[in-house]
């Protein structure tokens, strides 16, 4: 797949999807989103992929929503083209493969909010995160104001949406938007790490994890415990079931396919 503004990269079932938009610091313009569209389909369909990683090239993870793009439009376009990032970003939040985002640097705007879709967030102590839109005069677009107060609480969203500043690596660890803050040197060997643990577990019995989760997330436990329970059951009888069983029961470690 020949794709100009991202880079892919395929390795022992972990696949790396690299932005790359150096000029405008992986800026999303209508090309990006599809580029990556294109790659997560890919990413979705090929059975030699357990894990997908996302990051940014340069001092970028992505810098936001390419605000030249923006500027031309009127109403009715900055609908479709809200709605375009939102489906391609609800896309990835509810792909039954593993995500996770490995944030190298700016995350602003648009890319918090596509950092907010993925399943893991590991930063390295230079990426900063703001969702600047209220100083641009605008309300966030690829689904901002809906996800972060779930990950962080209403209070602090609203400080960060409120103000637009930027939040350092450590603040947001601490605020619970970060997985994990490495230093620049291990940045990519603790993510490689994270992405071979999920990578060696069972991959059927993930996608039907993250399935169980994306279908409970808006229910009362009392609906959820029937979603889990459908999930649950259907891994009885699978390959990897028997293998984890049976590995467990011959103390050794499971070779799931
Ligand atoms: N859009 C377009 N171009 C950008 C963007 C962007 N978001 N960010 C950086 N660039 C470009 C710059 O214009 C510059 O281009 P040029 O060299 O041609 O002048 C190049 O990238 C390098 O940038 P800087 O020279 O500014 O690099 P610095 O290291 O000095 O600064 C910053 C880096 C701090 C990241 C700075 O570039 C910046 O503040 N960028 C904008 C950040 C921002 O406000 N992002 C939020 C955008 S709004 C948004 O994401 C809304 C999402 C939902 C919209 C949905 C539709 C409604």
């Amino acid at each position: 797949m020949d794709l100009k503004y991202v880079l892919i990269k395929k390795e022992n079932g972990i696949e790396t999807i690299t932005f790359h938009r150096p000029e405008a610091l992986n800026a999303l313009n209508s090309q990006v989103l599809d580029d990556i569209d294109k790659a997560v389909d890919d990413a979705a369909a090929d059975p030699s992929v357990r894990v997908i990683i996302f990051t940014g090239e340069g001092k970028a993870f992505i810098s936001g929503a390419d605000i030249n793009e923006m500027s031309a439009k009127k109403n009715l376009e900055i609908i479709d083209y809200s709605r375009k990032g939102a489906a391609l970003f609800r896309k990835i939040e509810t792909m039954t493969k593993p995500t996770i985002a490995a944030i190298n640097g700016y995350t602003f705007g648009g890319g918090l909010e596509f950092a907010l879709c993925c399943d893991i967030r590991i930063a390295n102590e230079k990426a900063s995160f703001a969702l600047p839109e209220a100083t641009l005069g605008i309300v966030p677009g690829f689904n901002g104001t809906q996800r972060l107060p779930k990950v962080i609480g209403l209070m602090k969203a609203k400080e960060m949406l409120f103000t637009g500043r930027r939040v350092r690596a450590d603040e947001a660890l601490a605020m619970g938007l970060l997985f994990k803050v490495t230093s620049l040197e291990d940045f990519e060997a603790e993510v490689m790490k994270e992405a071979e643990m999920i990578a060696n577990a069972s991959a059927s019995a993930i996608s039907l994890i993250k399935a169980a989760i994306t279908a409970g997330a808006d229910v009362s436990v009392d609906v959820g415990k029937d979603i889990e329970l459908g999930y649950m059951t259907a891994c009885f009888g699978t390959p990897d079931q028997i293998e984890g069983f049976t590995s467990f029961i011959e103390k050794r470690k499971p070779n799931f396919r």
